[in-house]
């Protein structure tokens, strides 16, 4: 099959399954377009079998704003018929999705059907896609899409309440590669983050608002009063400050590390005991599946999909949003006893595996192949 891939090229994490899926898809023959902006993070290896086309933005000096949704449906355009593509798939609505739709009628008119997907991945529906601003042409693009597949049931659920979509949103969870998660630690730089043997907890994300980092920065020293421990950030965001400005605050800012957007999430997390997840929503928290694929325990809140994808008290434990106090609690609970720690690694690791690429891949070819024209 030839598939067309649109994302978010950054770290977040729609760009992040889009590139792993469209690799996956690679390794077993398939043909893979990536169009986006900008060469996606998780695309740094070579595979005959990906192209990569850059969506350029010609500037002029009346656009304030330089229409990248017109750019993006006419390197569409190009790239299904130069390339003769089967099948689009764009993750995240906007403005994918009616960038797709776009192309879709302008191929139409000149006699091509390409059938268009999309997956949903959560802020574009929750958060910005629900925003007036945006409502009207995301419900529109998401009705016209020819399947839609939301990353959770919580997601799926969410898109049925916000928004009146006449067509039925199939879920198919994010996944990860267990197998390239297991990573032995490497022992100099585990040393470096924790030369006494502390604990080490992490968190990842873009530092938006909606992360709650400062919560890990409380939870972090309520944990650091009982169990000496490290403090390892990944990732950057606008939340950094006021969570570098908290940890001062709290006597803390010795014992933690912001280490900035990172691409090997797999050799840091093969040095972290516990993974730490605030946030007020998350429609799946591949972040926490990815650390659970690495055999670390999730702390994290119950909030959106995050219950769909960790057992409360096996993989971790599952609090109310803000509620640092239990989140503290389990941290310590998880951390104070090597037995402990070891089999709540073991449960993280082996609940990840349900989550495994070779389970999910499948069910986007089995999907893709219901639109393919005889
Ligand atoms: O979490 C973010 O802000 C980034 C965002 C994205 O679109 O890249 O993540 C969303 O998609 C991920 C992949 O499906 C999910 O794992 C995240 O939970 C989801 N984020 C939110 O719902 C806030």
């Amino acid at each position: 099959m030839k598939i067309g891939i649109v994302c978010y090229p950054t770290f977040g994490g729609s760009g992040v399954l889009a590139t792993e899926l469209g690799k996956a898809l690679a390794d077993k023959g398939h043909q893979i377009h990536f169009i986006t902006y900008q060469q996606p993070v998780r695309l740094n290896e070579f595979n005959a079998n990906i192209f990569y086309h850059e969506v350029r933005v010609t500037t002029y000096p009346l656009f304030d704003y330089p229409p990248y949704e017109t750019a993006l449906s006419s390197t569409l355009v190009d790239v299904v018929t130069n390339y003769q593509l089967d099948i689009l798939h764009v993750h995240y609505a906007i403005p994918h999705a009616s960038a797709a739709y776009m192309a879709r009628k302008i191929l139409e008119a000149q006699g091509k059907r390409i059938p268009v997907i999309t997956t949903l991945h959560g802020t574009d529906i929750t958060l910005v896609g629900r925003d007036k601003t945006f409502a009207p042409v995301v419900a529109f693009s998401i009705n016209e899409s020819d399947a839609i597949t939301a990353v959770s049931r919580n997601l799926r659920d969410e898109t049925y309440k916000i928004f009146d979509i006449k067509k039925e949103i199939r879920v198919i969870y994010n996944f990860v590669d267990t197998h390239r998660f297991r990573k032995k630690p490497i022992d100099a730089f585990r040393k470096v983050i924790a030369p006494n043997g502390e604990r080490i907890l992490m968190h990842a994300s873009n530092f938006r608002k909606i992360k709650r980092v400062q919560d890990i920065v409380r939870i972090f020293a309520e944990v650091n009063k009982t169990i000496p421990s490290k403090l390892l950030f990944v990732g950057d965001g606008p939340e950094r400050p006021g969570a570098e400005d908290l940890c001062r605050e709290l006597g803390v800012y010795e014992d933690m590390r912001f280490v900035g957007k990172q691409e090997q999430m797999e050799e840091i997390l093969a040095i972290a005991d516990l993974f730490l997840l605030t946030s007020e929503y998350e429609s799946f928290g591949l972040a926490a599946l990815e650390a659970m694929a690495a055999g670390v325990p999730v702390i994290s809140t119950d909030a959106g999909g995050l219950p769909e994808i960790a057992i409360n008290g096996k993989t971790g434990f599952l609090s109310k949003v803000g509620d640092i106090a239990d989140m503290s609690r389990h941290a310590i609970e998880i951390l104070k006893d090597d037995e402990v720690l070891k089999s709540f690694k073991a449960n993280a690791l082996a609940h990840a595996k349900t989550f495994d690429i070779h389970h999910i891949v499948p069910q986007y070819e089995a999907l893709y192949n219901r639109f393919l024209v005889p």
